[in-house]
């Protein structure tokens, strides 16, 4: 299987995250993640990794807005040249407004600060120099298993890093900048009809958004309930898309400690849906934080549970570009994604 992966990724670690209470926390959204799944993969016979090709910035505009791109590509410079002591410590320092948009009236304000309180939605998505490039990279891994899925018909495996799925039309947040997944499955949906499974254990918000007026893409996402759990404003099961979207959208929210038995009847409908709708193309937005242990999850998925998802979502042989989201028991990293790999190989 193709692994798609960057070094770039390591361009973007912002010093600490602000945690709910206002507490300062190290980085959940480390590279170690990556080393703890790249050691894992090395150890296989079948990961064969490429590099991620260059497609510039047509597909990420053609689902962000290009003023929130814009915003994105000179925060950390704004930030640095805005503030003598920023200067001085850049490696302390992250770029995090502490003000927020009401989105119902808001306008977009010129100040760096302001634009960071309108075109972010919490305080996890820090940008220090290296986050744009990181993220654009990312965005390049997505595309590439893409592209590589329209070429040999298997699917492949994208690395990403940051992760994307909580990323909307022109809003940071939960770690993601750019929507890996929602840029693949638009560049995939001009080649063939395009669904989005999203199994990371928090709603794909942000890919919801996206697609949200748009029939040609079904998305459906399988995640803890916001109504206990971030992203707390969306996610919710009555939420099945606007417009000409409507009815092609889908969420599943699950109760705290979901396990095994009960996550695999929810895949099951998921992927009936899915065989319904006769999608060409898979995108998987495959986190590994349903996992039992996950620090920031409160399902009780097993190795062996991984193992299975991975099977059912890869038995009726659709060409899946499988992205990278969100994952935090990095010990545990390893193992999960091999496991969900499995069957795709
Ligand atoms: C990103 B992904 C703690 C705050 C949680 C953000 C979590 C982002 C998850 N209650 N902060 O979907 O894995
Ligand atoms: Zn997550």
């Amino acid at each position: 299987m193709k692994i798609v992966y960057s070094e770039d990724h390591r361009k973007h670690f912002p010093p600490f995250e602000v945690f709910d209470g206002g507490k300062r926390m190290r980085y959940h959204e480390n590279p170690d993640r990556m080393d703890k799944i790249l050691a894992a993969l090395k150890k296989t016979d079948w990961a064969e990794f490429i590099a991620p090709s260059d497609f510039r910035l047509d597909p990420v505009l053609a689902v962000h807005d290009k003023d929130y791109i814009a915003f994105l590509a000179s925060a950390w410079t704004e930030w640095l040249d805005s503030d003598p002591e920023v200067a001085t410590s850049p490696e302390e320092n992250a770029f995090l407004p502490a003000s927020f948009a009401l989105r119902r009236k808001s306008r977009v304000p010129g100040t760096l600060l302001g634009k960071g309180g309108y075109y972010m939605m919490d305080l996890s998505a820090c940008i220090v120099e290296g986050t744009y490039t990181a993220a654009l990279t990312s965005a390049n891994c997505a595309l590439s298993a893409a592209e590589s899925v329209t070429n040999e018909r298997l699917s492949a495996f994208a690395l990403c890093r940051p992760p994307g799925h909580h990323a909307g039309k022109d809003y940071a947040g939960g770690y993601c900048f750019i929507n890996n997944a929602a840029v693949a499955a638009n560049w995939l949906s001009s080649r063939g009809k395009t669904a989005i499974l999203d199994i990371d254990y928090h709603a794909g918000n942000g890919t919801q958004d996206i697609f949200y007026e748009r029939n040609d893409v079904l998305t459906i996402s399988i995640h803890g309930d916001p109504d206990f759990d971030y992203p707390h404003f969306i996610g919710y099961a009555d939420e099945t898309g606007a417009d000409d979207g409507l009815g092609f959208h889908k969420n599943f929210p699950l109760p705290k400690n979901t396990n095994d038995e009960g996550y695999l009847s929810i895949l099951d409908e998921a992927l009936v849906l899915i065989r319904n709708f006769a999608p060409q193309y898979l995108v998987l937005s495959a986190g590994m934080d349903i996992f039992d242990g996950d620090p920031l999850g409160a399902f009780k998925i097993t190795h062996e549970g991984f193992t299975e998802i991975g099977r059912r979502i890869a038995a009726p042989g659709i060409p899946t570009a499988i992205i990278m989201e969100g994952g935090y028991a990095n010990e545990a990293l390893g193992i999960n994604t091999i496991n969900l790999l499995e069957s795709f190989k």
